[in-house]
């Protein structure tokens, strides 16, 4: 399951725009809510993918969603993603985006003080049988709804919150300033239509404004990238930093994961700098790790398997 980034940010603040710039699609229509793919940047798969006469290349990507408009309900529909893009208006001159960032951390606090309200409501009304497990549920959800009264976010609640919650105030937020001052979306918007190479024509040298949202996104979940390169396809897959090689053969596939026997590992430019895979293991640049080994950013990944 790729990882998961929410976008939120006031009306017309550039949302769905920054949704069309990360996914090239469009965003419109009637539903509430809009998921795409955004594709991670990455030089080093485009030169793996040549050193082994790779047919398809394909890189790795994050998951994004854009609900139409604020509220603790639309907001609701965002519990269960990883991290929040905050999109704040600094193109109109009507705004001030650090006060409107104040104004969106306030929303998610209600929209999280009216959840856990909503639960303490059934939950108490469960809790009428007398299970114990319920009635204790009841009061750490009385005690929350206090915390969150006085003010106080989730993340400022010590000791543990319980799992259910999926709330919003602990999900690592990253601010984007729509403008002049930060990134030019609607720019973003239309380079994102241009065929690639024209759009790599228009930027220049600079890092794309895109490729850095994206970069803030990957550090900020903590991933890793990590590559499968194979003639047939060759792929980048992103990994929660510290995950291991059986987790890595999961994010392939399910059966790998199942199956797993060993897993040759090379780095990406050990096996760029020998020429191929035959090369790279005939220079002992290859070696044999077991399901516990830790996948390092760059590893280059073939799980032996049986199923
Ligand atoms: N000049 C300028 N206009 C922009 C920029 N970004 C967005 N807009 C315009 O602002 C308007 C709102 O943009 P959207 O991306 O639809 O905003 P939104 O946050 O999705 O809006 P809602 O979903 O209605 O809350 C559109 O007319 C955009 O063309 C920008 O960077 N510069
Ligand atoms: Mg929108």
């Amino acid at each position: 399951m790729a990882l998961e980034a929410g976008i939120v940010g006031l009306p017309s603040s550039g949302k769905s725009t920054l949704f069309h710039a990360l996914t090239r699609t469009e965003s419109h229509g009637s539903g509430t809510e809009h998921v795409g793919m955004a594709q991670i940047p990455d030089d080093r798969l485009d030169r793996l993918a040549a050193v082994v006469g790779a047919r398809k290349v394909t890189p790795a990507a994050v998951r994004v969603v854009d609900v139409q408009g604020t509220g603790p309900k639309l907001l609701g529909n965002l519990r269960q993603v990883d991290a929040l893009l905050v999109v704040l208006d600094g193109f109109s001159g009507t705004r001030v985006p650090e006060d409107d960032l104040e104004t969106l951390r306030l929303e998610l606090l209600v929209a999280d003080r009216d959840h856990v309200e909503r639960r303490l409501e059934r939950v108490a009304k469960q809790a009428k049988s007398g299970e114990a497990r319920l009635k204790a549920e009841q009061a750490e959800l009385e005690r929350l709804l206090a915390h969150l009264d006085a003010g106080r976010t989730l993340a400022e609640w010590e000791g543990e919150l319980p799992p259910e919650l999926e709330p919003l105030t602990t999900k690592p937020l990253i601010p984007l300033v729509n403008g002049a001052a930060g990134i030019d979306l609607a720019l973003e918007a239309e380079l994102a239509d241009l065929p690639p190479e024209e759009a790599a024509e228009f930027r220049g040298e600079g890092e794309s404004a895109l490729g850095e949202v994206v970069r803030r996104l990957v550090e900020t979940l903590d991933l890793i990238t990590f590559f499968t390169a194979g003639e047939k396809e060759t792929r980048a897959w992103t990994l929660r930093r510290g995950s291991t090689a059986l987790e890595a053969a999961g994010t392939v596939h399910s059966d790998l994961a199942r199956g797993f026997i060993r897993c040759e590992v090379v780095r990406w430019d050990d096996l760029v700098a020998a020429g191929g895979h035959a090369e790279a293991a005939r220079a002992g640049k290859q070696r044999l790790e077991g399901r516990t080994y830790v996948v390092e950013d760059g590893d280059v990944l073939n799980v032996r398997f049986n199923v």
